[in-house]
């Protein structure tokens, strides 16, 4: 730690980092504060690292207040899981902590993680050593570090998918953090003689200057929408052997209302790379970061930004420098949709996965449809069954021999086989109200009513089997990665949207703001003429977001500098 460092122009956090002890800070003694519900200020950035989120129940908000009370604070718990993979009795233990510990329910999240909800603070030990008793964690699911590393949904489809998911589960190894900071808060293990000689070999004391996301796709499925990660690999297949990937770099989707500086970006297409040399990739392309990424306004700091600020050539051949070798050319590669692909599919070994719509992500139990019970006896009654999350909040419950009982336990909850409208099965809603603190509308319990309306309007055009993106969230931070969707909707305000048009199927293009600050009715009375347009006079096989284009409601948006909210 003999770093001089200039503290006056960077941002909290960075000291906050750098005084923490490896993500130590105070949080044995926050978690011994009896006093309150919450943990200190400095404290709430130190537990993201360890996957840990403070929020409060905003539905309660008004009330406490008036009562005079603390918010009714309660912790997120994000699992890191990389490529969504878990054994059925992992899936075991997360649905009882859901119970035991946390708000009842499950959310699968759009970066393949598991995360509970509404865990209070006397809990969170225990929750956290539950999580461990299934041999899961949740070291570095938040936090200015490499996130949950996300892969194809399903490594039993073939050879290659099983190798890719590898790369997916070798770089979350790679740059999972060092510090035993976890080990002795949350798991009771012996404390370093001297934390002072820690060393974080890859990330150092103060960490990444923001969070870093990465995934790996295996064409023509984009189901991580490759181009939104800051750091992607693209594998690329010849003669049905892997070859190597292709890389991309820079993207994200952090933007801010009224501040045109941070916007949506896809990442570039840098160059391509032999499978040996790929987590070596990853690490220098994380170094890359490390070291220049800026550091003083957190608004800034992603790779997208970087890139930006000094240059792709600059980059690519930093990259290369940190590598020692150069990059090569990117080879052809082609993405035909972004969506997960529902129903049982056979793998190459023979065994069989049921690829699952749960509308948005959350696995629970309502009057109408016992969800988590039917998943909960699949877990029971299957051994053999993988619980697999997909990147659009689904599930894959994969690589079993024993299809036909698994058909019978959802059969007799309802919950497959399922009919559902083409715009449906392509949903995705962020959490948003009641537990995100950023959030300034509704989205994962709206978004389910807004597409019923949308689907009466398809109906009266024989569009209910279109194939259509839709996503929404709460606010512009991009977590149901709306800026990719052919209809997408961002929270302005409590019951008011923006509406952007013009994303495609494949998740390759950034979409585009056609209408402010609607209502839903206003939403409504804008998509029906489009919609109708769209019945009549498409060309065979093109998209909504193309035809929207096509026609001139937007224009494309070339480059995120030129998002506009
Ligand atoms: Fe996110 C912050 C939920 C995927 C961009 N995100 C949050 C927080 C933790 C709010 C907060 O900071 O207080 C949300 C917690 C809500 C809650 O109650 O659960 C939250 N993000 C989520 C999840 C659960 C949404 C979901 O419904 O699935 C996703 C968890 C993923 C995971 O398992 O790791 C989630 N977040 C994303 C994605 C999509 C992705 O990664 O593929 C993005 C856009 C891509 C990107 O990172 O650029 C995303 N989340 C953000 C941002 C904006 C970051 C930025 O660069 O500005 C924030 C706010 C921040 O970091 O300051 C944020
Ligand atoms: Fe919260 Fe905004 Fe993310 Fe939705 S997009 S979960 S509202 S931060």
């Amino acid at each position: 730690m003999s770093e001089v460092i200039d503290w006056s122009t960077l941002s909290e956090v960075e000291k906050i980092k750098y005084n923490s002890n490896y993500l130590r800070g105070t949080l044995e003694e926050s978690l011994a504060d009896p006093v309150t519900g919450a943990i200190a200020d400095d404290d709430t950035q130190v537990s993201k690292f360890h996957g840990i989120y403070q929020q409060h129940d905003r539905d309660l908000e008004k009330e406490r207040k008036r009562q005079k009370l603390e918010p009714a604070y309660s912790f997120l718990i994000r699992v890191r899981l990389p490529g969504g993979v878990t054994t059925g009795k992992q899936w075991l233990q997360m649905d009882k902590l859901a119970d035991t510990h946390a708000n009842g329910t499950l959310k699968l999240t759009t970066r393949q993680a598991f995360q509970l909800h509404g865990v209070i603070k006397t809990k969170l030990k225990a929750t956290i050593q539950g999580i461990n008793e299934g041999l899961l964690d949740t070291i570095a699911a938040c936090g200015d570090v490499n996130r949950n590393v996300m892969s194809h949904a399903n490594p039993g489809e073939s050879d290659l998918h099983a190798t890719v998911y590898k790369l997916a589960d070798d770089i979350s190894a790679h740059l999972t953090p060092r510090t035993r900071a976890y080990h002795e808060i949350w798991l009771d293990q012996k404390k370093v003689a001297d934390s002072k000689k820690e060393v974080e070999p890859i990330y150092g004391v103060r960490y990444l200057p923001r969070k870093f996301k990465i995934g790996v796709a295996i064409p023509p499925y984009n189901d991580i929408d490759i181009f939104s990660q800051d750091l992607g690999f693209i594998a690329i297949e010849e003669k049905g052997k892997l070859v190597g990937y292709n890389v991309t770099a820079g993207g994200g989707f952090g933007s801010t209302f009224g501040m045109p500086e941070a916007y949506p970006r896809l990442a570039d297409v840098i160059g391509f790379c032999t499978p040996e040399q790929a987590v070596d990739v990853a690490e220098k392309v994380v170094l890359v970061q490390k070291d220049n990424g800026n550091r003083e306004n957190r608004k800034q700091a992603r790779l997208k930004y970087t890139i930006d600020r000094l240059g792709l050539d600059w980059f690519k051949a930093e990259v290369n420098k940190y590598l020692g070798y150069d990059l090569q050319p990117a080879k052809p590669f082609t993405f035909t949709r972004n969506g997960d692909r529902y129903g049982w599919k056979k793998g190459t070994d023979d065994k069989w996965s049921l690829n699952l719509f749960i509308e948005g992500g959350r696995v629970k139990d309502t009057d109408s449809l016992k969800l988590k019970t039917a998943l909960r006896e699949v877990a029971e009654k299957v051994e053999d069954a993988q619980f697999i999350l997909t990147g659009n909040q689904n599930l894959v419950i994969g690589n079993t021999t024993e299809k036909d009982k698994v058909s019978r336990i959802l059969k007799k909850y309802g919950v497959w086989p399922v009919q559902l409208s083409g715009l449906r099965q392509n949903t995705i809603a962020c959490v948003a109200l009641n537990t995100c603190g950023l959030a300034f509308a509704e989205a994962e319990r709206y978004l389910p009513t807004m597409v019923g309306k949308i689907e009466s309007i398809l109906e009266e055009h024989d569009l209910l089997k279109q194939e259509i993106v839709i996503r929404m969230t709460g606010c512009p931070n991009g977590c149901g990665r709306p800026y990719l969707a052919e209809i997408g909707f961002i929270g302005k305000s409590l019951g008011h949207y923006n509406l952007y048009l013009g994303g495609n199927f494949n998740g390759t293009r950034l979409n585009t703001l056609y209408k402010e600050t609607l209502s839903e009715e206003e939403i409504l009375n804008e998509l029906r003429p489009i919609i109708a347009d769209y019945a009549k006079n498409r060309n065979k096989g093109e998209g909504f977001g193309d035809f929207v284009i096509r026609k001139e409601y937007v224009k494309e948006t070339k480059e995120g500098r030129d998002f506009r909210h």
